[in-house]
C-alpha cells in the first residue's frame, strides 16, 4: 500500500520571479531548493541553511528536497583538491541532515549539468518549450566550439545539415545557441565562457566511462557512510539528455547505467531521482519498467514528458502528453512505499502572460502550474479508483 506521494515545486531562492505565495497557491506542499549563492564546493553552514529553511516554513511549506548538493569538478575529475571538497561536501550534508532535510538530489554529469539547444521553441498550441535538436547541437560543438574530433561523433547527413545550417545562422543566433549551451542553465549554478569551458572538457580527455565510474565509485565511499549515519537520502538525477555529447562519459543515461550505479555502493540510500522527462529522451528508455524496476531505490521524481522528434532531438511536451506514459507512471509511484515521496512538476511550457515576461528557463510559474494540476488530478484520479 502505497504511503502517498508529497506535492512539490521548485524554488530558486528569494530571487526566483516565482514567489512562495505563488508556490502555495499552486497547491505543492513541499519545497525542492538549493543555496544557489554559495560556490559549488563550499560548505553549506548551518545558519545559511536555517535562514532559507525558516523563509520556507514562515511561508507555510516544508524544505523537503535538496536540488541540487552540486558535485565539484575536481571531484568528477579526481583533481587534487577533491577529498578537501569531499570533507565539505559530508558537513554539508551533516548541517542539513540535522536542520531535518535528508533528501538530496545531485547528478553526475561532467561539465555541464542539463543541456537544450532552444529555450523558447514554438510549441503548436502557441506556447513555448525547450528543445534538443541534434543538428543544432552539432552547429556548437564542432563549428562554434570546434571541438577536436567532434565530427566522429555525428553521421555524415548531421554533419551535412550542421554545415547548411551554420550559414544561414546571425552573429546573435550563433552567440544566443553558444549562451544556450555553455552559459548555465537554472540550477546548474555554473555557467562557462568559451576559453573556460574548453579547459574544463580537457580535463576529461582520455576518460571513458569505466574511468568515471571510478570516480563515482571514489566519491560515494566517502559520502555515503555519512548518508547512511544521518539517514539522508541520496537521489543521483539522470543525464540530460541521456546519451554522450561532447565526447564526454555518461554513466547515468539508462537502466543498465542505474543499476551499474547501485551496484557501485549497494544500499538502499543510494537512490534515484526518477526524471522521466530526461530518461524518455531516448527512445530505448521504458520509463515505466524503469520506474517500476527501482521503486524502491527513488527517492525524488521529477515527471515531465518529451516528444523525440528523432533518435536524439526531442521538444518537451505537455506533461500528459509525449513518449511517457504518465498514466502507468503515476500507478506505479503510488504503489512506492516511501512515505511521502516527493514528486515535483518538471518544467512547464513559457504561456498566457508569461510568453512575455523574463522567467527561469523551463520554470516558469503557468506552464508548471498546469502540469501539477494535471498531475495531482491524475494522482487523485488514481489514488481514489485504487482504495
Ligand atoms: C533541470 C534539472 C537539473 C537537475 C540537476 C540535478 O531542469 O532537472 O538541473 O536539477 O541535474 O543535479
Amino acid at each position: 500500500m502505497s504511503q502517498g506521494l508529497e506535492q512539490t515545486w521548485r524554488w530558486y531562492g528569494p530571487d526566483d520571479p516565482v514567489t512562495l505565495k505563488d508556490i502555495r497557491q499552486a497547491g505543492a506542499t513541499g519545497i525542492v531548493t538549493a543555496l544557489h549563492h554559495i560556490p559549488i564546493g563550499e560548505v553549506w553552514t548551518p545558519e545559511e541553511i536555517a535562514i532559507r529553511r525558516s523563509t520556507i516554513e514562515a511561508a507555510g511549506l516544508q524544505w523537503s528536497v535538496v536540488e541540487s548538493l552540486a558535485i565539484h569538478e575536481e571531484i568528477k575529475t579526481a583533481g587534487p583538491k577533491r577529498d578537501h571538497l569531499l570533507e565539505n561536501y559530508r558537513i554539508s550534508m551533516r548541517n542539513l541532515a540535522s536542520a531535518g532535510i535528508q533528501r538530496i538530489c545531485y547528478n553526475f554529469m561532467p561539465a555541464l549539468d542539463w543541456t537544450r539547444t532552444h529555450l523558447n521553441a514554438p510549441f503548436g498550441d502557441g506556447s513555448t518549450a525547450l528543445s534538443f535538436d541534434l543538428v543544432t547541437f552539432a552547429v556548437f560543438d564542432m563549428l562554434i566550439l570546434q571541438r577536436p574530433g567532434a565530427e566522429d561523433d555525428y553521421p555524415e547527413s548531421v554533419r551535412q545539415e550542421a554545415a547548411a545550417k551554420m550559414v544561414t545562422m546571425t552573429e546573435s543566433e550563433l552567440l544566443e545557441l553558444e549562451q544556450t549551451c555553455i552559459a548555465g542553465l537554472p540550477g546548474a549554478n555554473q555557467g562557462f565562457g568559451m576559453a573556460e569551458f574548453r579547459s574544463a572538457i580537457a580535463k576529461y580527455e582520455g576518460m571513458d566511462a569505466e574511468r568515471y565510474r571510478e570516480h563515482v565509485r571514489y566519491f560515494l565511499n566517502a559520502i555515503m557512510p555519512t548518508a547512511i549515519e544521518w539517514d539522508v537520502k541520496m537521489a543521483v538525477h539522470p543525464d540530460d539528455p541521456p546519451f554522450d555529447i561532447l565526447g564526454l562519459p555518461r554513466i547515468v543515461s539508462s537502466r543498465e547505467d542505474i543499476q551499474a550505479y547501485f551496484d557501485l555502493y549497494d544500499h538502499p540510500n543510494n537512490g534515484l531521482t526518477l526524471c522521466t522527462g530526461s530518461l524518455g529522451s531516448n527512445p530505448q528508455n521504458n520509463c515505466v519498467s524503469i520506474a517500476d524496476h527501482f521503486l524502491d531505490r527513488i527517492h525524488f521524481v521529477h515527471l515531465r514528458n518529451v516528444t523525440n522528434y528523432d533518435e536524439k532531438s526531442f521538444i518537451e511536451d505537455n506533461h500528459l502528453e509525449g513518449e511517457v506514459d504518465m498514466f502507468e507512471i503515476m500507478r506505479v509511484l503510488l504503489r512506492s512505499k516511501t512515505a511521502s515521496l516527493p514528486y515535483r512538476p518538471d518544467h512547464g511550457h513559457r504561456m498566457l502572460f508569461e510568453l512575455g515576461r523574463t522567467v527561469n528557463p523551463g520554470y516558469s510559474a503557468i506552464g508548471r502550474l498546469r502540469g501539477l494540476a494535471e498531475l495531482r488530478g491524475l494522482e487523485l484520479g488514481i489514488a481514489r479508483s485504487m482504495s
